[in-house]
């Protein structure tokens, strides 16, 4: 007799569980959310506190970079990490950050201040923000107390507008391009003089933030070879349920759950027609049934029901792969979609017969959310939040399963004058992806991950659901920096971004600075 432990073990974990977080999220700090937005540069002087010209209300937080006056230009010659462009290439800006402070605005000990939100600085009065040479730097100011402020770098030009109601914020935003130290403050009359002023140290011993935390990072070039042409026959699969403690972001770690102990688990890579036998582990040490649910799966619950599998044990299912596409793989053990949030999702290919178009080069790429009780940003260990999961409100929304994954960690690396493919999968649970590449145009989208429908052409922006995959593919014309992004822009905020470093020579000249010849 088959018995599935979907019963009552599994709904005492759970309870306890949720009796867990709800006393977590009673007892936690009760931390107002840090406002995001993303970067206005590039402001003149501040000269008392003339106001940029496009001042107007204040409380909304996000500008896209696109609209932003002076944003940088999507196509801004930017160096790849680790290589500097020629100082003349660098503007103010860049698309992105490279490190962002939140401070808002209080009054502590009687006196006016600037309090760190977030991260290293948090709760800090006045905190030093510690940044590299020419890092890009975007501070949010967050309006604490009611009053009129803003938030000044004069050495660098920037100044923020002023915030004027309690909860409104602003960001600054400037390239630190002298080393040494400078004070910010505010530049409301008096109010410096009242406390808030600060030191912004740039060079020097700018440490790395520390890393908590295993590196659950999935590398995106580990991508299994071609199955290419060849007759479908058996593949075995094994894959292993492994709870560990890992890297959310710099100095913020998770209890993530995961195949094989990476976010996404493992490409998964197969041929129409093949038998897939497929062994689901669960590691001894676990706490929770772990199961696996496949998209490319004939047969109910995608082998779901067959694989619900307690701590130490071990089941297996044999299906075949009808239907050639791109699918996503998920543990599906209640609650799904927290097993999904902790990381338990995957891609499986399953090649059409004869095989892919060659490419050069093969990415693996999933997005995923994160519901901390805590908002983002925050070090230390990041509590989980039923009550944020099923409200469908994530605090980290990610690539490859943390922040940093695919910029500082293991970002995207090819040559010019080659064509690459791009696996991208939505594992969710929640949000669906507006899935772009800035700076690149996708020659081909094979449209929610189907391989036998003829693919789109020349498309920007491709919209992939939630337990969806797509395959794109594009040629690299010019060398620089693209970024992955959902074009909901902003999550970038919230962690969601990575980059493909083209290298090579610029020998095709279809972009460069300056008028025609
Ligand atoms: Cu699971």
């Amino acid at each position: 007799m088959k018995t599935y432990p979907y019963g009552s073990r599994v709904s005492r974990l759970l309870a306890l569980g949720l009796v867990f977080v709800l006393l977590l999220a009673a007892c936690g700090p009760a931390a107002e959310e840090p406002a995001r937005s993303l970067p206005e540069s590039g402001q003149d002087a501040a000269p008392e506190h003339a106001l940029p010209a496009s001042q107007q209300g204040t409380a909304t937080p996000v500008v896209a970079p696109e609209s932003g006056q002076d944003a940088a230009p999507e196509h801004q010659a930017t160096a790849p990490a680790g290589e500097p462009a020629p100082a003349s290439q660098q503007g103010p800006a860049s698309y992105t950050p490279d490190v962002s402070f939140t401070l808002q605005t209080a009054i502590a000990d009687g006196r006016l201040a600037f309090v760190g939100v977030g991260g290293a600085i948090d709760g800090a009065v006045n905190p030093t923000l510690q940044v590299a040479l020419d890092q890009v730097v975007q501070v949010t100011l967050i309006n604490g107390d009611g009053a009129l402020h803003d938030i000044a770098f004069p050495e660098f030009n920037a100044i923020s507008e002023q915030v004027m109601r309690q909860g409104a914020s602003t960001t600054a935003v400037f390239r630190a391009e002298q080393e040494g130290e400078f004070f910010y403050f505010c530049t409301v009359p008096g109010h410096r003089q009242a406390g808030m002023e600060g030191l912004l140290v740039v060079g020097g011993d700018a440490a790395e933030p520390e890393v908590e935390g295993d590196n659950l990072v999935r590398d995106p070039a580990d991508v299994p070879a071609p199955v290419g042409d060849r007759p479908a026959q058996t593949v075995r699969v094994a894959l292993e349920a492994v709870e560990l403690e890992g890297r959310l972001a710099d100095g913020a770690t998770y209890s993530f759950w995961t195949f094989d102990s990476t976010v996404p688990g493992p490409f998964l890579r197969v041929r129409e027609g093949d038998t897939v036998e497929l062994t689901l582990r669960n590691l001894d040490d676990s706490l929770m049934i772990h199961s696996i649910d496949l998209h490319a799966v004939t047969g109910p619950g995608g082998g779901a029901e067959l694989t619900q599998v307690a701590p130490g044990g071990e089941k297996v299912f044999t299906f075949v792969a009808l239907n050639p596409g791109l699918y996503v793989y998920h543990c599906a053990t209640p609650m799904v979609a927290n097993h999904i949030t902790n990381g338990m999702y995957g891609l499986i290919l399953v090649e059409p017969e004869g095989g892919l178009p060659p490419v050069d080069r093969e990415f693996y790429v999933m997005q995923g959310e994160i519901y901390t009780d805590a908002p983002f940003g925050l070090h230390g260990h990041q509590d989980f939040s039923v009550e944020k999961l099923l409200n469908e409100q994530p605090e980290y929304i990610v690539l490859n399963g943390a922040v940093g994954a695919l910029t500082d960690i293991s970002p995207l690396r090819a040559n010019t004058g080659e064509t690459v493919r791009i696996f991208f999968g939505v594992g969710g649970p929640n949000l669906t992806s507006s899935f772009h590449v800035i700076g690149e145009i996708m020659d081909r989208v094979y449209d929610e991950g189907s391989l036998t429908a003829a693919p789109l052409t020349d498309v920007q922006t491709t919209l992939v659901p939630a337990g969806g995959a797509v395959m794109v593919e594009f040629r690299l014309e010019e060398p620089g920096r693209y970024i992955l992004v959902d074009h909901s822009l902003s999550r970038v905020e919230r962690g969601l971004v990575g980059f493909l470093i083209v290298q090579g020579n610029d020998a095709e000249d279809v972009f460069r600075a300056g008028g025609a010849e």
